[in-house]
């Protein structure tokens, strides 16, 4: 079997179910991806970077503009909102977002970041922390009703860097218990709502993290009730772990809610989508289009980006992440099901594999182009933002508000 080229071999039948099923990919942008991020060593500061909640929702807004793919935008309850305990602010964050043509997307409960959280959050061996998270996920539970969102995740740095520093069993059980009744909050106040849990193998903690992996993430999810289902960041795992495969394995127990996209090249979220492994990507999206024929129908999966990208320019980064995932989505959208499933049934280990090369290879610049074109977008989003400046001015305007403020942090480097 010869390898073809999509430009030939793609039917318009094919060509319309791709440009449908692009129809339908949404991807969510994270507010702190427009912020200034960096590492325990240092951060480099950009001057474009958004530092205030209507300059990170003008920012999304205009990734929003130039790829017509990214609707809402993700927040971080501690970072976002004016005052996290007032369901009002939640009000007043959803007209910014209205403002920039966006909506309020996932809420982000923090629970990480103050000295409360030292030995955990909801595993702290001292309940006056415990008390604490839930207190901020309760309130979490009514901004998010507040905003009209439907979703809340929770990432949790909690763990142990020593043996025999806290009892793991005593902190697998309060964990539970703040699920269950954090569930509980969202089943009674917040109809429709998706609870998703993250897992991370390690970093802040390291000798034990309480939730380390998808199966962790899992049962907690079946503890907490049917609404919690496990969120897969793509940046997450180990090197080497079969991401695809968990990622089947969760959407056939019907417990997949969602993603971060990122890459990595060792562990982590802090490189950009398919810049390190696209074919990965595509694996991923291939596992999810291959569940799609199987079952004859669509998972409801909340794709999300959570990257940190400290050094590329935050837009730029943010558009190369989107069009990055359009177009492994689209590939894997290509691959055709029923010739693949002949190969596997003949054990034709070969011809299999080309069929899932033959769609990663595909050209689908193309197809993308036809789909921008038809929403009335550049065919080039990253193309369209570097040649329109904005970078460039926004970091002028910028860094000129920031010194007025009298901030000082300007870069060497724009
Ligand atoms: C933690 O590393 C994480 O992936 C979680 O999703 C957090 O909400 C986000 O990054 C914060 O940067
Ligand atoms: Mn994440």
């Amino acid at each position: 079997m010869a390898r073809k080229s999509t430009k030939k071999t793609v039917s318009d039948a094919v060509s319309r179910r791709v440009m449908k099923s692009l129809d339908g990919f949404a991807i969510e942008l994270p507010s702190w991806g427009f912020a200034d991020t960096g590492t325990r060593f240092g951060k480099f500061f950009q001057d474009a970077a958004a530092s205030t909640v209507d300059e990170k929702f003008h920012d999304a807004g205009l990734v929003n503009q130039l790829t017509g793919a990214c609707p809402s935008v993700a927040v971080h309850v501690l970072w976002d909102f004016s005052d996290p305990t007032d369901p009002a602010s939640g009000r007043a964050l959803k007209k910014i977002a209205k403002a920039n043509g966006v909506r309020v997307g996932s809420i982000n409960p923090n629970v990480f970041q103050d000295g409360a959280y030292k030995l955990g959050s909801f595993c702290s061996p001292d309940p006056k922390s415990r008390k604490s998270a839930l207190d901020h996920t309760l309130d979490s539970i009514k901004l998010g009703k507040a905003v009209g969102s439907k979703v809340l995740t929770m990432w949790l740095a909690d763990g142990t860097n020593y043996p025999g520093q806290d009892s793991i069993y005593r902190r697998k059980h309060d964990l539970q218990n703040a699920l269950k009744k954090i569930h509980g909050a969202m089943d009674k106040q917040w109809g429709g709502s998706t609870l998703l849990i993250e897992y991370k193998p390690f970093e802040p903690a390291f000798y034990h993290t309480d939730i380390a992996d998808w199966g962790m993430s899992a049962a907690y999810c079946r503890h907490a009730g049917k609404r919690a289902k496990v969120l897969v960041d793509t940046g997450h795992h180990l090197p080497g772990c079969n991401i695809e495969h968990i990622v089947a394995f969760l959407l056939d127990e019907g417990m997949l809610g969602g993603f971060h996209f990122n890459d990595k090249k060792y562990a982590d979220d802090d490189l950009t989508l398919g810049s390190i492994d696209p074919y990965a990507v595509f694996r991923i999206f291939d596992q999810i289009a291959q569940h799609e024929f199987e079952t004859g129908k669509a998972s409801k999966i909340e794709y999300m980006v959570d990257q940190s990208h400290n050094l590329k320019p935050k837009l730029e980064a943010m558009v190369q992440t989107v069009c990055e995932a359009q177009k492994l989505y689209a590939k894997a959208q290509l691959v055709d099901r029923k010739a693949l499933a002949r190969a596997q049934k003949q054990g034709d280990i070969v011809g299999a594999e080309m069929i899932l090369r033959g769609a990663f290879d595909a050209d689908v610049s193309g197809l993308l182009g036809d789909w921008r074109r038809k929403q009335g977008l550049s065919v080039d989003p990253l193309v369209a933002l570097r040649d329109s400046g904005v970078v460039q001015e926004l970091g002028k305007k910028r860094a000129a508000a920031r010194k007025a403020r009298g901030e000082v942090q300007s870069s060497s480097y724009a």
